[in-house]
């Protein structure tokens, strides 16, 4: 405690210090002595600033403001536009009513984005408008895009048909809606009206009743899984119920209660069926028959105490363990530049846009490096979870968290815990529902050290290390139970990764000793976890150089040869490459033993030596896809989620993988991924990738209270391959390199000029003289030079 007060009171101390401070460099003098750094000068380095830049260019994303969304509004609720819109806002608002759901910017096309950066032209601006249209004849929620804006007389409101390919275009059948406030409450009045009626029951079954939230007898809550849906033409919704506490994800009963909301008419609503302990009953008689002939197994009810769900500190203390962790530093200041109202970032090569939306949150545009286009977008596409169980509950939900709205859930993150101390906030700006929603430090930015160095070597003539360092964007965003990391980054040498990680709550099971752990362990009194797949889709729309870029694949085979050499050999097993141009869109597996590369090539623009300039794509940990792709749940809606990789062609009217409408739709999707790879060309083409990350979830005692972020982590790296003529960080100035010198008992290294400053306190052990001392003695184990 001690220790972190002092920091808080270093940090404070140096934040006052306004001038620019001066930075004394250390230099290497051979002749002081030679085994010392400099004493600690008693001085803290100064906290960090974030340096500003402007963009060249403004950026060609803004959110709608509160102002467009008025206007638009107001222009789609008159009556000239026939769209017959009751107000939102408006008292009474029922699902029977048509209204504007939600509005925010139309991703503009990338043709437009790039003429718009690239030659100056004007960028026009639409937005996506997402209406309930539970007022039609044949209801449903359709999506229309309006503009261009600002609202004039050639204003246009158009179904969104191009961005859609679902066999319903821009449209979805009215019972996969969003549970929206109007949603909730009829919804809420028919689960009371029934639950109500078995109180006595189910407190028996499960120690819960529902009387409604506001009802101080009720001490459940309920929760209604996705897909509750098949294709927007009929209802199928559970209720599961869990007792009313911390994280009610994990105080779940065996009790699970399914309706039928089909329809605007609530009043035809009704209970289609109860389970409980395995056991279907098909109507509240059915159940109170049973109850009252003493028929009915009752099962141990859900614990009261939920302690076990917090994460207060408990057990012996370790050793040290009181002393602040460590931590990364920025000893001479900051490496990177953003321009905060542009969005838009800067760091040692590195250029690029950002953009962000309610649906998935930080998006990254126009990625350069050295002042070359690598990428024109890198994106979040959904987040999905597939569950499994011997349960109604388990068995059918299936998440598609873009419906939920992950840029939406994405929260303040806490300094130096989420992200390390001096690290560069931003808020987001986004529009959800009519609102336009700023959040404060909830997107992080920072340098790390990758942890090692870039290159090093060491020979009896010359040592070199080079120093590692990427730029590392994080976003945390709590949908429901899970919390998902994303941290994207870009590394000195071109590299690019993609990491996500989960923690959160486990969306528990009742425990049953007779499922015998075919869907998870027993991790507590009352609970096991479930078995269950997160899968997360990306694009990657590489631009190498321009938009002409070609899909390489190189396959390592193996032969059985003979060289003229090895007389005694015969034939003999051997690999070499074998490689292709893919011809054709297509859907690619995660290649095994890492036995084939994909790489991105751009063929008219070679390196020096006549390769290919290019990319590579290198699965990291855990690229996970679908395990039950047949599954229902995911039917067509999660066709993205089935496969490792995919190479498409990009069409404006391609854009995503995935649409917040498609989770309680998984027949009639508005996407269809696969309609995408319909057998175009794809030789020096405008290529995009779409990639999953994800994690097959082996739940674990260990994920109570929350999941760990060490083992829940999956990535992926896009590293050049042949893009430069040599290695990208040659020009690195934070390298060391010794020449040895034979007449010198020390060598000074070269250290370009980059030297810790003096207020970087450094202990003996640091110094760099006297590393390369007697490398040149002992030659036996050294190659000779
Ligand atoms: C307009 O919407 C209301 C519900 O808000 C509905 O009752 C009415 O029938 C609709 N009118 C037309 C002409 O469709
Ligand atoms: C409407 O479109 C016409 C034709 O493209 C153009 O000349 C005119 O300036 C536009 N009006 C407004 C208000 O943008
Ligand atoms: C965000 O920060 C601004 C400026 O400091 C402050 O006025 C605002 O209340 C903050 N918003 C929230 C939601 O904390
Ligand atoms: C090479 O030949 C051996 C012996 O015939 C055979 O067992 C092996 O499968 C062959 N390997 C390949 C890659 O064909
Ligand atoms: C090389 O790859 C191509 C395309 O996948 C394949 O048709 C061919 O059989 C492969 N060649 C060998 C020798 O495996
Ligand atoms: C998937 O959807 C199609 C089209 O509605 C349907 O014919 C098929 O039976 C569905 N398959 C599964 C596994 O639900
Ligand atoms: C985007 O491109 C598609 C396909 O070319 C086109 O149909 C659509 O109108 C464009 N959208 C806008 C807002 O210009
Ligand atoms: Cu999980």
């Amino acid at each position: 405690m001690s220790s972190f007060k002092s920091l808080i009171v270093a940090l404070l101390a140096a934040s006052t210090v306004s001038a620019v401070p001066s930075r004394p460099q250390r230099t290497w003098d051979v002749h002081a002595s030679s085994r010392r750094t400099n004493e600690p000068s008693g001085e803290s380095c100064p906290v960090p600033k974030t340096i500003e830049t402007t963009a060249k260019v403004p950026s060609p994303f803004r959110h709608l403001s509160q102002c467009e969304l008025k206007s638009i509004t107001n222009w789609l609720q008159a009556p000239e536009r026939g769209l017959n819109l009751t107000d939102p806002s408006a008292e009474g608002l029922s699902i029977s009513d048509n209204y504007v759901w939600h509005m925010e910017e139309l991703k503009p096309n990338k043709t437009d984005v790039l003429n718009y950066l690239d030659k100056g032209e004007a960028l026009p601006r639409y937005a996506r408008v997402v209406i309930m249209e539970g007022g039609r004849e044949e209801p449903g929620v359709a999506e229309y895009f309006v503009g261009p804006l600002p609202i004039s007389d050639n204003t246009t409101v158009q179904p969104l048909d191009y961005f859609y390919n679902g066999r319903n275009g821009a449209r979805i059948g009215f019972d996969g809606r969003f549970t929206d406030g109007p949603l909730r409450t009829a919804i809420d009045e028919c689960v009371i009206k029934h639950m109500s009626q078995i109180a006595d029951i189910t407190m028996d079954m499960t120690g819960l009743v529902y009387y409604g939230s506001d009802d101080e007898r009720t001490n459940s809550v309920y929760f209604i899984p996705n897909p509750y849906s098949i294709d927007g033409t009929q209802s199928v919704a559970w209720s599961t119920w869990r007792r009313n506490g911390l994280a009610d994800y994990d105080l779940i009963s065996d009790l699970y209660v399914g309706f039928d909301f089909h329809g605007t008419d609530p009043s035809l609503w009704k209970l289609r069926m109860i389970v409980y302990n395995n056991i279907v009953y098909n109507s509240i008689e059915e159940l109170r028959e049973a109850y009252e002939a003493g028929k009915i197994e009752m099962r141990p009810h859900v614990p009261t105490d939920d302690s076990f769900l917090r994460k207060d500190r408990k057990g012996p203390v370790r050793e040290l363990e009181d002393r602040i962790a460590p931590a990364i530093m920025e000893p001479d200041g900051k490496r990177y530049k953003v321009d905060s109202n542009n969005r838009y970032i800067e760091y040692l090569g590195w250029q690029f846009y950002t953009r962000y939306d309610r649906d998935v949150g930080i998006q990254f545009y126009d990625i350069k490096f050295k002042g070359e286009r690598i990428m024109y977008e890198l994106s979040l596409q959904d987040a999905i979870a597939q569950y499994s169980g011997n349960n109604p509950f388990q068995a059918s939900t299936g998440y598609i968290d873009r419906f939920y709205g992950i840029g939406a859930q994405v929260g303040r993150l806490v300094p130096g815990y989420d992200c390390p101390y001096h690290a560069t906030y931003w808020g987001t700006e986004f529009t959800s529902g009519l609102n336009e929603i700023r959040t404060n430090s909830s997107i992080c930015i920072f340098e790390a050290d990758i942890g090692v160095p870039i290159t090093r070597h060491t020979d009896p003539s010359y040592i070199q290390s080079t120093k590692g360092s990427k730029l590392v964007v994080r976003q945390i965003a709590t949908v429901g139970n899970y919390d998902y990391l994303w941290d994207y980054a870009f590394y000195v040498d071109g590299t690019v990764t993609v990491d996500a990680h989960a923690s959160g709550y486990v969306q528990g099971t009742y425990y049953r000793p007779e499922d015998e752990g075919k869907w998870g362990p027993r991790i507590h009194e009352r609970l096991s976890g479930t078995l269950h797949s997160h899968v997360m889709n990306f694009k990657a729309d590489f631009d190498l150089v321009d938009e002409e870029n070609t899909f390489v694949k190189t396959d390592i085979i193996v032969e059985n040869v003979t060289q003229p050499w090895f007389p005694e050999r015969g034939t003999f097993e051997m690999m070499r490459y074998n490689i292709t141009e893919l011809e054709e869109e297509t859907l690619l597996p995660n290649p095994a033993n890492g036995q084939s590369m994909y790489t991105i090539v751009n063929k008219k623009h070679a390196n020096k030596w006549g390769e290919a300039r290019g990319y590579r794509m290198l699965p990291g940990l855990s690229n996970v896809h679908l395990p039950a792709i047949n599954s229902p749940f995911f039917n067509i809606s999660g066709q993205f989620a089935k496969q490792a990789f995919s190479v498409s062609r990009h069409h404006d009217g391609e854009q995503q993988s995935s649409a917040t409408l498609n989770q309680n739709v998984p027949d009639a999707p508005l996407i269809e991924f696969w309609k995408y790879f319909n057998g175009e060309d794809i030789s020096q083409k405008d290529l995009v990738i779409f990639f999953n990350l994800g994690m097959q979830h082996y739940t674990r005692s260990e994920d109570i209270p929350n999941t760990l972020m060490s083992e829940a982590h999956s990535s992926i790296m896009f590293a050049p391959q042949n893009w430069g003529d040599h290695e990208g960080t040659v020009d690195l100035q934070n390298a060391i390199i010794y020449n040895r010198d034979p007449d010198a008992e020390l060598v000074e290294p070269e250290t370009n000029g980059v030297n810790p400053p003096a207020c970087y306190a450094l202990g003996p052990e640091d110094a760099l003289l006297g590393v390369f001392e007697g490398m040149g003695i002992p030659y036996a184990h050294s190659k000779p030079v």
